[in-house]
């Protein structure tokens, strides 16, 4: 019988976008991000790509300090990969952006391919009773961002990173930055097989829908031949329809609370492992088998789950 074909399915946990007035399943303490990022690996997700908050506010944070609690709990229950966001703020330097994948070098981290406006001030409008202070001004004030990752900001990371042997997720906002990081590939800083997450729906990158998804593929495939892998992300509603068709090209998939609060049009997901869970039904429905942790780890050439430091 002819083997199947393997879907990784990452599950991005918490994310720097939503707040939590926008849905209480959104984890934002130590317990909350490590047992929904536990019950995602249970239900099916390979990789965890994760970001801290601050427990008290649900804040986001780059502070170290908020991403070692959860960090070790996910270690002893799972064998799930581990990586560390270094996008985690609109407005940090890249040194402290890096700062939580340096000190435990985990097994993969995002990488940011280009500089973009980075806008989620839509969101403020529907909501009147915010649970925090900081979150309406955060919300509304995303008009005003721009997510900056200049050449010699990915420079600075990649070299910094590199003794670290860490697998990028490359995330890529639109189609301008495959031509940053194919430049950046000529110029050494990233090896092959390299990782692409193609990133749609955000507001200030590339729209969600499948012809934008077949011309990021299609030139992705002319800049870098076989020597890549990728997955797709797309935010709000298109989440989990991009994710299947991208299955189906031969791509896989993220899904979380990080880019899609909902199940379905309308209906608030439950927790990270639901979204986790309906993914994985749809992609084994059409064909495919979910790729265990040390499948991917070896799909994407990482470098082993006994090699981070926390
Ligand atoms: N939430 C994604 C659209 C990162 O963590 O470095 C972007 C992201 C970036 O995941
Ligand atoms: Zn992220």
């Amino acid at each position: 019988m002819a083997r199947k074909p393997k879907t990784i399915i990452t599950c991005a946990v918490t994310g720097a976008i939503h707040t939590p007035t926008m849905s209480d399943a959104l984890p934002y303490t130590y317990d909350q991000i490590a047992e929904q990022a536990i019950a995602a690996a249970e239900a099916g997700a390979s990789i965890l790509h994760l970001h801290a908050r601050n427990p008290q506010t649900g804040a986001p944070s780059i502070n170290p300090d908020d991403f070692a609690p959860f960090l070790q709990r996910i270690k002893q229950a799972t064998n799930a990969v581990v990586n560390i966001s270094t996008g985690g703020s609109l407005t940090a330097s890249i040194q402290q952006r890096i700062a939580p994948a340096k000190t435990f070098s985990p097994e993969m981290c995002s990488m940011n391919m280009g500089s973009l406006n980075f806008s989620f001030h839509g969101l403020a409008a529907r909501y009147t009773d915010w649970k925090f202070d900081w979150e309406k001004d955060y919300v509304a004030g995303s008009e005003g961002n721009i997510f900056r990752n200049t050449f010699k900001d990915i420079k600075e990371a990649a070299e910094t990173l590199a003794p670290h042997k860490i697998k990028f997720e490359h995330e890529i906002y639109d189609v301008g930055h495959l031509y940053n990081l194919k430049f950046m590939m000529d110029q050494g800083h990233f090896k092959a097989p390299i990782f692409l997450q193609f990133v749609l729906g955000i507001l200030g990158g590339i729209g969600a829908d499948v012809e934008n998804l077949v011309f990021l593929k299609r030139t992705a495939d002319k800049l870098f031949g076989d020597q890549y892998r990728w997955s797709v992300l797309a935010a709000g509603a298109a989440q989990i329809p991009l994710a299947v068709t991208a299955s189906q090209m031969g791509g896989h998939v993220r899904v979380g609370l990080e880019d899609s609060l909902f199940i379905s049009r309308g209906e608030l997901a439950e927790s990270n492992a639901q979204q986790v869970a309906k993914v994985r039904r749809l992609v084994e429905d059409l064909g495919h088998a979910i790729a265990t942790p040390d499948e991917a780890r070896e799909i994407l050439a990482l470098k082993g789950g006994d090699q981070v430091a926390f």
